[in-house]
């Protein structure tokens, strides 16, 4: 099947804003190349592919030293992509793998091996098959034993429902794309408020704070719409607030963002030194490279 998405940008613009020394992109993806690392047949979409080499010239080209590399559901529980580009990079990308509950120790140690810290539970429709509460519980208390947190990717509509399972998990939690907030509510709305909340409440949960062009009505290149949640976040939260391209973006049919923009997206919601360098080097290099 051909991709059934929109490609990576061929020639991304250079950002005006320098990240600083050190920036780490903690949310980012490696897919395929297909004919080496066939996608997972239970997948949802079809990526074009994104290898390891392109994430890698993307890094040096906008100015980062490290990656966060994501599994994503295209590629199911068949980490070989990732774990490929993990031992590629020199030290310089860490991981975060999808597994099941058929997954064995030793896998589990080899994925550590090789730079993996995380495991992520996907909780979007549209992306991927239910799976039972208590097979993530199970798989949580075992990558726990390892140091490793647990990623979530959720809508904001169902916070309410995933509330309880998110607030009893036994491992920091890192929450993708601000638990996808709908941009069109006020900031200090009900909605968006109660995942502040969860963080007021939890301090072992994260925010990514990534994603303005999925995120944003107003579309490219300012994304205004989407700075007052992200900011929001940075300000109240700047300890435990990461950020990442997202690419290669999957998924994106509308539009495919300008990675440069992208960059240029932090001193928006970010607007100190300090809080960008706590965003994009201190954050991540706790939790990634501790
Ligand atoms: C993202 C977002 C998406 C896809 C996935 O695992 C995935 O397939 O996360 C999406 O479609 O919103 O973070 O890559």
């Amino acid at each position: 099947m051909d991709a059934d998405y929109l490609p990576f940008h061929p020639a991304p613009s250079k950002p005006a804003f320098v990240v600083p020394h050190g920036a780490v992109d903690a949310h980012c993806h490696v897919f395929g190349p297909a004919a080496v690392f066939p996608y997972a047949p239970e997948r949802k979409y079809t990526p074009c592919d994104a290898p390891k080499e392109k994430l890698f010239a993307l890094r040096d080209f906008l100015g980062f030293e490290r990656n966060v590399i994501v599994q994503a559901t295209c590629h199911g529980n068949d980490n070989r992509a990732l774990v490929d580009a993990l031992l590629s990079s020199g030290g310089r990308a860490r991981g975060v793998a999808s597994v099941g509950r058929d997954v064995t120790d030793a896998e589990l140690h080899a994925l550590h091996a090789a730079g993996v810290r995380g495991t992520r539970f996907n909780f979007v429709r549209r992306l991927v098959d239910f799976t039972p509460r208590e097979v993530l519980v199970e798989i949580a208390q075992r990558i726990a034993l390892l140091g490793w947190h647990v990623v979530v990717y959720f809508e904001a509509q169902d916070l309410p429902e995933l509330w309880d399972f998110f607030t009893t998990l036994p491992t920091t939690v890192v929450v993708d794309h601000m638990g996808r907030p709908d941009v069109g509510k006020p900031v200090d709305g009900p909605e968006f408020a109660r995942f502040v909340r969860l963080l007021s409440e939890h301090p072992n949960i994260w925010s990514k704070v990534s994603c303005p062009e999925r995120l944003s009505k107003s579309g490219p290149p300012a994304y205004d719409d989407v700075v007052p949640f992200a900011k929001r976040l940075v300000e109240t939260f700047p300890d435990r607030v990461l950020w990442g391209t997202d690419w290669p973006h999957p998924n994106m049919k509308t539009h495919m963002p300008d990675d440069g923009n992208l960059v240029d997206f932090v001193p928006k919601i970010a607007p100190t030194p300090e809080l960008q360098r706590k965003l994009l080097v201190d954050n991540p290099m706790r939790l990634y490279w501790k």
